[in-house]
């Protein structure tokens, strides 16, 4: 997407606000994924969105290459519909943005939905750090800016494979911002990639709320705090457990792997094969928060398997990334393989 067209979704839509004179809302009931859907509006891009990957997997199917879909960042719950605040999580989109990379090295398309204004493939190198991008700059003699010297060699390298996967049309750029945005831009793209089956890779990296507030119970405008004596009660609902969906009936055919984010060592490999038995997809790949950076566990059905990083590799900047994505890699060429011997 570019120029013009771009789609924001940082800019709450006020246009689905609801007259709330009501001195109370009622109360929701716990929703399901088919309800979710019906009970609240889609995003007033998404058709912009729909042709922006339908047509971009139209191109790449027709080269025969495939197409992963990376999802990235954190979801936010807007409090208010006009939204002064809301409930975020703590990822920068680290993980998705890395691995787009290396998917696309090994000549994968990517789209890459993801948190707006979170980290992006390639330009993560340079934003986001403890340097403002102007600390890469230099002014040359005759009164240039330059790329400072001592960034040179790195920089032209990240360069090139930026513009290769821009001049290829290798990278489609989706953005969400709340879990709702998040909902039902990953179910359109699931049911666009189900088209492509088994050569559909889904990577699902976000770190996805886990509770929401339904729509019919958000205050249009800012919460004042002196109606609540002073205090905010916030009462949320479970989100619908999308991932049952996309296994299912969006995209039945495609291999889907999901992140399984934990911050007890002692639980992680049971809820990753909690989730396995829920859902009944191919992989969850478990990470502790505080050591995501450099060791993940693949955990399939009947195996668990740590990847890690050597010290050596640690202190070297060596991506765990760059790990994991081969091995992902294998596998969806395996699920291929057997899909394809199913007649599928
Ligand atoms: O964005 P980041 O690189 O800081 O973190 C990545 C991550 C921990 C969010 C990801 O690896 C992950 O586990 N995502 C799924 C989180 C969950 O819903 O359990």
């Amino acid at each position: 997407m570019s120029g013009d067209k771009r789609v924001h979704t940082s800019v709450p839509d006020t246009e689905t606000a609801i007259d709330r004179n009501l001195p109370e809302f009622p109360a929701a009931k716990p929703i399901d994924e088919d309800n979710y859907f019906r009970l609240h509006k889609p995003p007033p891009y998404l058709s912009q969105i729909s042709r922006d990957v339908a047509d971009f997997i139209n191109y790449h199917h027709l080269q025969k290459r495939k197409i992963v879909l990376v999802t990235s960042g954190g979801t936010t719950v807007p409090l208010e519909n006009n939204t002064v605040r809301f409930i975020d999580n703590f990822s920068a989109g680290t993980r998705g943005a890395t691995s787009a990379e290396y998917f696309l090295e090994n000549g994968y398309a990517v789209v890459f939905l993801h948190r707006e204004f979170s980290l992006l493939p390639y330009s993560r190198h340079y934003s986001h750090t403890t340097n403002c991008f102007l600390d890469y700059m230099t002014e040359s003699e005759d009164g240039k800016v330059e790329v400072n010297a001592e960034f040179q060699k790195e920089m032209i390298v990240v360069l090139r494979k930026y513009r290769h996967a821009q001049n290829n049309n290798l990278l489609l750029l989706v953005p969400f911002t709340t879990v709702h945005q998040y909902l039902f831009t990953l179910k359109l793209i699931a049911q666009e990639l189900s088209v492509i089956g088994s050569d559909a890779l889904f990577y699902l990296a976000a770190a996805v709320s886990d509770f929401f507030l339904p729509s019919s119970r958000v205050p249009e405008h800012k919460i004042q705090s002196q109606e609540s004596g002073g205090k905010l009660v916030v009462d949320l609902e479970p989100v619908p457990k999308f991932l049952s969906r996309l296994v299912d009936s969006w995209a039945p055919i495609s291999m889907i792997v999901s992140f399984k984010l934990e911050t007890d060592s002692s639980i992680l490999i049971k809820k990753a094969k909690g989730a396995l038995e829920r859902y009944n997809h191919q992989l969850v790949i478990g990470n502790l928060l505080q050591s995501r950076k450099y060791e993940v566990v693949f955990v399939t059905k009947d195996s668990e398997r740590w990847v890690r990083l050597s010290k050596d590799q640690v202190d070297a900047g060596i991506d765990i990334e760059s790990l994991i994505i081969p091995e992902v890699i294998k596998l969806h060429k395996s699920s291929i393989e057997e899909k394809k011997k199913m007649g599928l």
